[in-house]
């Protein structure tokens, strides 16, 4: 990657990614993109910025050609519970944005990464260290727009070589930009109301574990695989990765070695308790280590201690 796009950019990854990436390419070598306009974020400031509707494709290539990228970073998506709420435009949007991003990055003979998800599977697929080549029949539209967009992207790298790459996030968790509109976002809540208000109380019920990982290992991840050796690439989109597995009671538990006066209790939300269900407990990423060298940093007590304390000074 020499000269970067990326959309979404003041989303909960992107405008992490925006400052990483400058940090390493050079503030202007990193185009970041936004269906909203927000001129005092850093993301907006620190470099060069665009307004972009991801559905629009004329703009897309337009933004691309200016810039002359040559890697192109989509993040704009509609998450799970959003998109429950709005499955025709989550479609629209998810998969147009998509395919945008494909055509450019043909066009102009880019590197593309898009972040699939746990959500790629479904009810049907083995629950316990999921493996990386199984079953993937979701039940939400967001699940579906996933692994239609896996297939796409395998679709475009075989006929028409672009360089396709991707990952099946899990949650993520970070004290910077919260996300909006998952299913896994009470994992990022919980660390928010443990620092103001020392209770929290989960719509996920007890017992549900799920994948997580802290937002510094996603952003590693997502330059390590952007980086790695094509050769050894077996999978390209997409692989698992995982750094942790949990219920709502164990991060409070976590939370509670550091503040022991921390209170957990559950109202249930049946639409984001439906999806967590249809997920996997814990997912296998040993295709991602072997292929590309994938290797988290930060496990539930190593991300609790730093989520607390950067929250604590922030807040
Ligand atoms: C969501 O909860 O929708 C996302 C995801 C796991 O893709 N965080």
């Amino acid at each position: 990657m020499k000269t970067v796009l990326v959309t979404g950019a003041l989303g909960q990854i992107g405008s992490e990614l925006v400052a990483k990436l400058r940090g390493l390419y050079g503030e202007n070598h990193v185009v970041g993109t936004d269906i909203r306009v927000d001129a005092d974020s850093p993301v907006a400031c620190g470099g060069p910025f665009e307004t972009l509707d991801v559905t629009d494709g004329e703009r897309f290539l337009e933004i691309g050609k200016k810039y002359q990228v040559d890697a192109v970073i989509h993040l704009a998506a509609l998450l799970s519970a959003s998109a429950e709420a709005k499955p025709q435009f989550a479609w629209h949007l998810n998969m147009s944005g998509l395919v945008n991003a494909l055509e450019t990055a043909r066009q102009l003979k880019c590197q593309m990464f898009t972040p699939s998800s746990i959500a790629a599977f479904g009810p049907s697929t083995p629950k316990d260290r999921t493996p990386q080549d199984t079953i993937q029949r979701p039940n939400t539209i967001y699940g579906v727009t996933k692994v239609s967009g896996e297939l796409l992207c395998d679709y475009y790298h075989e006929r028409f070589g672009v360089d396709t790459r991707g990952v099946r996030f899990p949650g993520l968790i970070s004290y910077v930009t919260p996300p909006g509109g998952g299913t896994t976002d009470y994992a990022v809540e919980i660390y928010y109301h443990a620092v103001r208000e020392k209770k929290y109380t989960s719509y996920i019920a007890a017992g549900t574990k799920m994948d997580m990982m802290y937002m510094p290992d996603a952003l590693d991840a997502i330059i390590q695989l952007m980086e790695a050796d094509p050769a050894k690439l077996v999978h390209r989109n997409a692989f698992n990765i995982t750094a942790m597995s949990f219920a709502p009671e164990d991060v409070a538990a976590a939370i509670r070695e550091r503040v022991p006066e921390f209170e957990l209790t559950y109202d249930v939300d049946p639409v984001r308790q439906r999806i967590a269900e249809s997920w996997p407990n814990s997912i296998d990423a040993r295709c991602a280590e072997e292929e590309w060298g994938f290797r988290p940093r930060y496990d539930l007590d190593a991300m609790t201690k730093d989520m607390l304390g950067k929250l604590a000074s922030r807040l």
